[in-house]
């Protein structure tokens, strides 16, 4: 038997910390896992790791995992072999398009896609064939807001400042708990020392929630919101921060900051006090008290972009940053340098050249909010969507009214899943096709080098070899586009592998003959633990892509919607706001079914504060119905004082109680969907983003 250490950085969530990986070649020649530990010698995550990296090992030798491409034949699946798989879906998708038009063939793609850069460099060859407007992702259940507010202010979705946190004063944050998802457009291993760092060296950590989060629990201060209204809480600060003159002069290239100043001189912090939930004098204090660290961070994140008004909160938390002086400051907010910069080597994108058929929601990037997705499938007439393609995501589970997406789904001409399991979305597919396991291809991280919080670069060779007859992403995008287009007589540009364009992006992507990196993947081989490119440093001057190369502060499209939030519907009789949470343990909506993950007492149930059980007539850990607009779930309740009263809360990603899905012991604890409450209709109504937090229920005794 022979051992042998692979370095690695584990691609699970969006803190790419380094792993080492022992594995041992057994005398029949195969390979098995031994251990995965923190990499001690990766500079960036300094050995940290979580729980659910150990669950690499269940990815990989799960038995319910998928290992050969799968038809669905009524309720049956029955293997098929990869050429005839290609065939079938050439030959489905083009006569669909044939008879009824490009955009009866819709897309969605999921979060792993950014996670695995196969999937990144690749998904286009094929999915760009199809030429359809209905392409969805799980953005616009996610950062949309991000990417939009960049764009208008700073003339690219993708050039979004990143929280200096290991220089800062000052972390004020809003609806993230990093705590438990290790961070998010904010990569960030190891973010509890960082966190913890920032108080050591007298600085300030404070968390708006309406939960006492996690990382709440961790603050210096933390302040009870009512969910959906961080835009009052953030209006005010602002407004407070004019009034009181509290800003300081930036070196950056703006316009249009008098005109927000105006703009907002209405939102003082009393009126917007009883809105938010948070008294006018917390809210002054709080605007002096960011004001007056040496250096700050505004960080708004999951929980105030998917609300009613995400895209006010991400352009309020910049120019809350903007007008301290924060941005592109040490010790604020700073743009990265990746090694691969998409930034540099991309155009700003484009926002609302088209809108979905039925509710007319904008496209932002060539994608359409998700929440249109049922409702193009439903709604008959020319362009209705007949068929679907969905990558490494589960819709079902993860956008608001699932049970109407599954009837939507049901009524499909043709689906194909690219999954490597039968899940709640999967299931209804005609055709599933099971990509290799992650740790049996290579990895370089295309997007969160992009947001990390210093400039990091790595490249890991696989850990395992790829089984026989088995495809990468990558390939299997390959082989559809090959038989799409001898199929339709598509032109097929030579394709390389994702590796090769990856060393042409290090040798070439960041600036041209300026690279400040000058890489290639020669020199990331030589160094797998990673390699750190140094500290984030003020650049954004240099890197704004507006047409005037000036920052954006009163784009008109945000300023607009001061109109909708000075116009918001005030809340209904005995009805409680639900919001979402995470936790370290759990994945979106997989790896449920990984006993090393899920063990333990159960973590899917609706937290709920003792007083608003009580005012019910209910007990701590009963089962209660919980409705919505549209729809009704059964689940356990757990009494938490951690709960702001009127919120409760409930993770994703559960609900696994669902005919044929196959995901072993997730079906013994499936939990309950968030996702058949929140309204497809409930959204920001300015980005498209879903309004996941927020959400009016009912709770009663079951
Ligand atoms: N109510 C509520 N809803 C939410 C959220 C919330 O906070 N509250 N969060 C939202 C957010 S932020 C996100 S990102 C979405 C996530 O939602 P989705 O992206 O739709 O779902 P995931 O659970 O990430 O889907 C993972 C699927 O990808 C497959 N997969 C994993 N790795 C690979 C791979 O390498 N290749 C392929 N082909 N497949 C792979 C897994 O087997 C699994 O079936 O959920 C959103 N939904
Ligand atoms: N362990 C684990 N890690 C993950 C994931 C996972 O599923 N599990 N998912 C990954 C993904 S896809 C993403 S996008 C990131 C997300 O990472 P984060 O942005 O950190 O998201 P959450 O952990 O959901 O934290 C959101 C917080 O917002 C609060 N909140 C809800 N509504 C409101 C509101 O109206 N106002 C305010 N101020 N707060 C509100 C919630 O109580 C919660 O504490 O995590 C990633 N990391
Ligand atoms: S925090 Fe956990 S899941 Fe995320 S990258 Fe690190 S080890 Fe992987
Ligand atoms: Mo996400």
């Amino acid at each position: 038997m022979t051992k042998s250490l692979h370095h690695r950085a584990c691609h699970l969530c969006e803190a790419i910390c380094g792993l080492s990986i022992e594995t041992e070649t057994q005398p029949d020649g195969t390979v098995q896992i031994r251990s995965i530990k923190g990499d001690p010698h990766d500079t960036f995550s300094r050995g940290h790791i979580c729980p659910k990296a150990v669950a690499l090992q269940d990815i990989q030798n799960d038995p319910d995992r998928i290992r050969q491409p799968m038809r669905r034949i009524g309720s049956e699946w029955q293997a098929i072999d990869w050429d005839a798989a290609f065939e079938l879906v050439a030959e489905r998708l083009s006569a669909i398009q044939a008879e009824h038009g490009q955009n009866a063939v819709a897309v969605y793609q999921g979060n792993p896609s950014v996670h695995n850069y196969g999937l990144m460099t690749h998904s286009n060859y094929f999915l760009g064939l199809l030429k359809t407007r209905n392409r969805y992702s799980a953005t616009s259940v996610d950062q949309l807001p991000h990417h939009l507010t960049s764009h208008l202010m700073y003339g690219h979705g993708l050039l979004i400042p990143i929280p200096d946190i290991d220089h800062t004063d000052f972390m004020l944050i809003l609806g993230g708990n990093p705590l438990a998802s290790n961070g998010s457009i904010m990569t960030v291993p190891d973010v509890e020392k960082r966190l913890k760092a920032i108080q050591k060296r007298g600085g300030k950590l404070v968390v708006i929630d309406p939960r006492r989060s996690e990382t709440a629990a961790i603050a210096d201060q933390h302040i009870f919101i009512r969910p959906g209204q961080d835009a009052a809480l953030l209006l005010a600060v602002l407004n407070t921060l004019f009034e009181e003159n509290l800003g300081r002069s930036s070196h950056l290239p703006v316009d249009g900051l008098d005109d927000v100043r105006q703009a907002v001189s209405g939102f003082t912090a009393e009126a917007m006090s009883l809105q938010c939930g948070v008294p006018a004098a917390v809210i002054r204090q709080l605007a002096r008290d960011f004001a007056a660290a040496e250096s700050a961070v505004c960080y708004g994140r999951m929980g105030v972009s998917t609300q009613a008004f995400g895209t006010l909160c991400q352009w309020l938390v910049q120019l809350i940053n903007l007008v301290t002086g924060n941005l592109d400051r040490v010790g604020g907010v700073l743009c990265t340098e990746p090694a691969v910069d998409i930034v540099a080597s991309t155009s700003g994108g484009h926002f609302n050249r088209w809108q979905s058929r039925v509710s007319a929601l904008p496209e932002y990037g060539g994608e359409l909010p998700v929440s249109a997705l049922a409702e193009e499938m439903l709604s008959p007439g020319e362009g209705q969507v007949r068929a679907l393609v969905t990558v490494a995501g589960n819709p079902v589970l993860s956008t608001p009214n699932g049970r109407q997406l599954e009837q939507a789904l049901d009524g499909l001409e043709f689906m194909l899943s690219l999954d490597f399991y039968i899940n709640e979305t999967t299931r209804y597919a005609d055709l599933i096709l099971p990509p290799t396991g992650p740790l049996e291809h290579d990895h370089y991280d295309t997007t969160f080098n992009m947001f990390a919080v210093r400039n990091v670069t790595r490249f890991n060779e696989a850990v395992l070899d790829k089984p026989v007859g088995a495809l990468h992403d990558w390939e299997i995008f390959v082989g559809l586009a090959q038989a799409f287009a001898a199929k339709t007589g598509a032109s097929l540009k030579p394709s390389m592998p994702p590796e090769q364009m990856i060393d042409m992006g290090l040798r070439f992507g960041t600036y041209g003959d300026k690279s400040p990196h000058k890489l290639s993947l020669a020199t990331l081989r030589e160094h797998p633990h990673g390699l750190d490119l140094g500290a984030l440093k003020p650049n954004l001057a240099a890197r704004l892509k507006t047409p005037n190369q000036r920052i954006q502060a009163a784009a008109p499209l945000i300023m607009a919607d001061l109109a909708r939030f000075a116009e918001q519907p005030v809340a209904g009789e005995g009805e409680l706001l639900l919001i979402g949470r995470r936790h370290v343990r759990s994945n979106n909506s997989w790896m449920h079914n990984y006993h090393r993950l899920v063990k333990g007492k159960p973590r899917h149930q609706l937290l709920m504060h003792p007083d608003d059980l009580q005012q019910r007539g209910l007990a701590d850990g009963q089962r209660v119905r919980v409705r919505s607009r549209v729809g009704m779930i059964e689940v356990e309740v757990a009494a938490s004082d951690e709960m702001m009263t009127g919120v409760v809360s409930l993770p994703h990603g559960w609900g696994h109680a669902r005919p044929g899905v196959q995901m072993g012991i997730a079906t013994a604890q499936p939990g309950a969907s968030a996702n058949d409450l929140t309204d497809e209709r409930y959204l920001d109504k300015l980005s498209g983003n879903a309004a996941l937090n927020g959400v009016p229920v009912h709770v009663e005794a079951a």
